[in-house]
């Protein structure tokens, strides 16, 4: 199959409908009626045949977002980059990888989305470039004045430099073996927290910080609605750079405490505000916080603090795995651990700050096969119900590509099925320390960020229509029924839960303000809260469990005469809810 160039005639954006303008207005606060729907650009949409998802792609199936309702797009990276994550290196933040197209391309999606008065938020990466970046390429030279833009540091006092033990310090990278990268040139090390080809910012050092601000300022100018930020608690590292405790068997420890939420995070946040007129020009701003409490989150999402709009946490999505261990051991999940952990950030964010709210992204497997129910029987209403109970609550609804459609996570015949690097990593690792490869491809399948990468699943034509060509990561099996042609055709579908959620956030205050109130906290089955704002009360009622489950009388408000909204099981409500039933209910 050949791949033709990218041919501008078929590139160019649908015609906008008349009403299209270039720039949307952003009222104050317009991201807390809103719904983000994030896009992964390899596994979106192919255009040209190279089985791998481009921005024409995006342009071509904007449709798709407008008839669901989204409000912003969150647009992974299409920067120039060697890919070595996925875009997540990025060496020229000002251009367009030709993968995914070019800067007219950008523009061209960003005219056909606020055409459709969906707005745009682009993703900043900026903890670490691509060692391919100028900026890396020049502080490779001891002399150069940009040497001081990363962090460079002489091997352990004592040690050989090269030789095993001898980095810096005995931090893990996030992608498994050393923090620290030996460059023969400088016999020196550089940080990187993640691949070798993601060196670290030094961001004490201010000219690196206005570079970046300077770089935002021009996304902005070229009609960007805001800014999702990489590992952005990561920017402040603890002064001193010095080992964690060690770990009996382990050369490199894991060492979050050493450079996530560091000392002038907030001070770094507050100046990008200012310089970049962040809560000025009303941009939509999340910062992505592994390690983050409600307490941090408090402080930065608080409007007089002037810092971010949001942070995305990770609490809720590392319950399912025993306490302090890594992502590849699995533990079941309870339900209330759940309930409860996000329970305490809509108290703690009640008065002051906002939360966002999602299940799935490109880094976390499918929550429909993780939090859900995949199975034939259960698939479509699991979906609607981790929907409904996480739509429902107080914060800003993230909805991942193909979340709409249930997808759900894939099948992986064997390691040569894996392209993630961190996947990649953990195998060789892992089975070089002696676990059985089993043992890994096991916690692989249902761990493995690829299990989010599969490409969308479009109609049951070959690909999933997807691409005419071979796509970079097979497609999951399950295309021939779980695809978007289906269901948007069938009424009774995800999609359209979705579509209806999105709409119910768009008409009803109290589902933007309302306040929360988790009820059964202890109940293994059932999750149900309300939401209050002034008279109106809504409740929302689920059965989160594969078997039938029955609400326990005199707790839940009484919904006589109440508005009924979106239930999943036809028939009158009874408190005998079926597996995966849920409901609202619109009382006042
Ligand atoms: O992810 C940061 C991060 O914390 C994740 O790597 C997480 O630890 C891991 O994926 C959980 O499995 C961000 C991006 O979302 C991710 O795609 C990048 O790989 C990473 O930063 C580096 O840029
Ligand atoms: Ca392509």
């Amino acid at each position: 199959m050949t791949t033709e160039p990218l041919d501008p005639a078929a590139t160019a954006a649908p015609t906008p409908p008349a009403s299209g303008t270039a720039v949307l207005e952003r009222p104050a606060g317009w991201w807390k009626t809103a719904v983000v729907y994030q896009i992964y650009p390899r596994s979106f949409a192919d255009s040209n045949g190279d089985g791998i998802g481009d921005i024409p792609g995006i342009t071509s199936r904007v449709d798709h977002l407008a008839q669901l309702g989204v409000d912003v797009v969150w647009l992974s990276p299409v920067y120039r980059s060697p890919q070595d994550d996925n875009g997540y290196d990025i060496s020229d933040y000002e251009d367009i990888d030709p993968t995914f197209g070019s800067l007219a391309d950008i523009d061209a999606l960003i005219a056909a989305l606020h055409a459709r008065g969906i707005k745009l938020v682009m993703d900043l990466v900026v903890n670490h470039t691509s060692d391919e970046h100028p900026w890396f390429v020049e502080s490779r030279d001891p002399a150069s004045p940009k040497r001081d833009w990363y962090w460079w540091r002489p091997a352990r006092e004592g040690a050989e430099p090269g030789t095993a033990g001898a980095e810096p310090t005995n931090w893990a990278s996030f992608f498994s073996g050393s923090a620290w990268q030996f460059d023969e040139q400088s016999q020196e090390y550089y940080l990187h927290l993640f691949s070798r080809k993601q060196p670290d910012l030094n961001w004490e050092n201010p000219e690196v910080r206005q570079a970046v601000y300077a770089m935002m300022n021009r996304w902005v100018a070229r009609g960007v609605d805001g800014f999702r930020m990489d590992v952005i608690n990561f920017i402040s590292k603890q002064p001193g750079l010095v080992d964690v405790p060690a770990v009996p068997g382990r050369a490199h420890v894991p060492a979050l405490e050493r450079f996530a939420n560091g000392p002038r995070l907030e001070e770094f946040l507050q100046e990008m505000n200012a310089a970049v007129g962040l809560d000025e020009r009303h941009l939509l701003t999340v910062g992505e916080m592994p390690v983050s409490t409600p307490e941090l989150a408090r402080r930065v999402t608080d409007p007089a603090n002037a810092e971010l709009n949001m942070v995305f946490t990770f609490e809720h999505v590392e319950l399912d795995r025993p306490s302090g261990a890594s992502k590849w051991e699995v533990a079941p999940l309870e339900l209330p651990r759940l309930k409860k952990n996000l329970a305490v950030w809509q108290e703690e964010l009640a008065d002051v700050g906002w939360n966002s709210l999602y299940w799935d992204n490109h880094d976390q497997p499918r929550a429909v096969s993780r939090f859900g129910d995949d199975s034939p029987e259960h698939r479509v209403s699991s979906a609607k119900t981790l929907a409904t109970v996480q739509h429902g609550h107080r914060g800003t609804p993230y909805v991942y590509q193909g979340e709409e459609l249930g997808m759900t996570n894939t099948r992986f015949l064997d390691i040569g099925s894996f392209a993630d690097i961190e996947s990649l990593n953990y195998h060789t690792e892992a089975t070089g320390q002696g676990l059985p490869a089993e043992a890994v491809l096991q916690a692989l399948a249902v761990r493995s960020r690829d299990n989010a990468r599969t490409p969308v699943q479009w109609d049951d034509t070959s690909q999933a229509g997807f691409t005419e060509g071979i796509p970079w990561l097979p497609v999951n099996p399950n295309y021939v029924v779980v695809n978007a042609a289906a269901a948007v055709a069938d009424p009774g579908s995800t999609f359209h839960h979705f579509r209806r959620l999105i709409e119910l956030r768009h008409q009803l205050p109290v589902l933007v303000e309302g306040r929360f109130a988790l009820l059964l906290p202890d109940h293994e089955q059932i999750w149900a809260y309300t939401r209050t704002l002034g008279e109106q009360v809504l409740l929302v009622v689920a059965n989160c469990s594969s078997t039938p489950a029955t609400v326990p009388p005199g707790v839940l408000p009484d919904v006589t005469g109440a508005q009924l909204l979106l239930p999943t099981h036809a028939g009158e409500p009874s408190a005998r809810l079926q597996p995966w039933e849920s409901r609202i209910h619109l009382i006042g």
